[in-house]
């Protein structure tokens, strides 16, 4: 089965979440939330409980184009909650890939590209979209636009952070977690990227419920995940969605995961390893999940 292991080019994707949407109307609904610069749409899977508690996760995937391994898992996960009773009660937001317009392009002309494909007027293109939020708009992000985070002209200048912001916005309420995946390096960054000196709210909270994760998750696969502070620990980096969520929508935990691996293969990671990092991610998530709402 290719969902288990393949990296599924764009068309895949979206056949995979017509599919699913098609098959179980009852546990998920697919919508689009916006296009991209280039004109394609912007999905999102809501992963319906059958007795809703009004608590809802957040997991984006797909905003850095060569971060394959992160769609992969992402599309495990919706599979998952398909098919599992776990985290019961739970409304799960999945966008399974926020930058179609960089992911084809990975597909066809650059593999390692990273940011959206907005033509700019200089000789290079993109805005790294993971530096286009607006909290604390330009700590620690390049106004190059040649740069690989160059943050763009201005804070939500781009369609896809703009989708995706007023999708989260809706569902802010019942929001206890946003989890953005990545990669590389087996880490679990916690906010603040913006700043070293000023903590986050709950800082403790998101060490000890990251744990949580990092223990499940090596449990699962004896693969090993490390809790860390996103500028502290890693470097400055701010407009991520991550710090957008905890310091402008409120959400109590917010992270971002780096998958797999730590170097070795890198964003070139082979799909042998899509079946068992969804694993791990999946049982980590589980007990994150299962650790704040109890
Ligand atoms: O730099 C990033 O955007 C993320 N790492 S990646 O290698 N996938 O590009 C880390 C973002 C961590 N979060 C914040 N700095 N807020
Ligand atoms: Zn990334």
């Amino acid at each position: 089965e290719p969902l288990h292991s393949q990296y599924m080019s764009f068309c895949q994707i979206e056949r995979f979440l017509a599919d699913m949407a098609q098959t179980y109307p009852d546990r998920i609904n697919v919508t689009s939330i916006g296009k991209s610069v280039e004109g394609r749409d912007i999905w999102l899977a809501h992963l319906k409980p059958t007795n809703p508690l009004d608590k809802s996760i957040w997991v984006e995937a797909g905003l850095h184009a060569r971060e394959w391994i992160s769609p992969a898992v992402a599309l495990h996960l919706i599979h998952r909650l398909i098919h599992n009773s776990s985290m019961a009660g739970i409304d799960a937001f999945i966008i399974p890939m926020a930058n179609p317009d960089g992911y084809v392009y990975t597909w066809t002309t650059n593999r390692f590209w990273r940011k959206n494909r907005r033509i700019l007027a200089s000789n290079c293109d993109g805005v790294d979209l993971n530096r286009n939020w607006d909290f604390h708009f330009g700590v620690g992000a390049s106004t190059d636009p040649c740069s690989e985070v160059y943050k763009g002209p201005s804070a939500f200048s781009e369609p896809e952070t703009r989708a995706l912001r007023d999708a989260m916005l809706k569902e802010k309420d019942n929001m206890v977690l946003v989890l953005a995946l990545h990669s590389f390096g087996q880490n679990l960054l916690y906010p603040w990227g913006w700043s070293k000196t000023v903590q986050a709210p709950g800082r403790d909270e998101l060490i000890a419920t990251g744990k949580v994760f990092t223990f499940a998750a090596r449990k699962a696969t004896d693969v090993k995940y490390n809790v860390i502070n996103s500028a502290g620990d890693f470097y400055f980096a701010s407009g991520a969605t991550d710090d957008w969520a905890l310091g402008m929508l409120k959400t109590k935990y917010a992270y971002t995961l780096e998958l797999r691996d730590k170097g070795t293969w890198g964003f070139s990671l082979p799909s042998d390893n899509i079946a068992d990092c969804s694993e791990e991610v999946w049982q980590g998530l589980n007990a994150m999940v299962n650790d704040i709402v109890s």
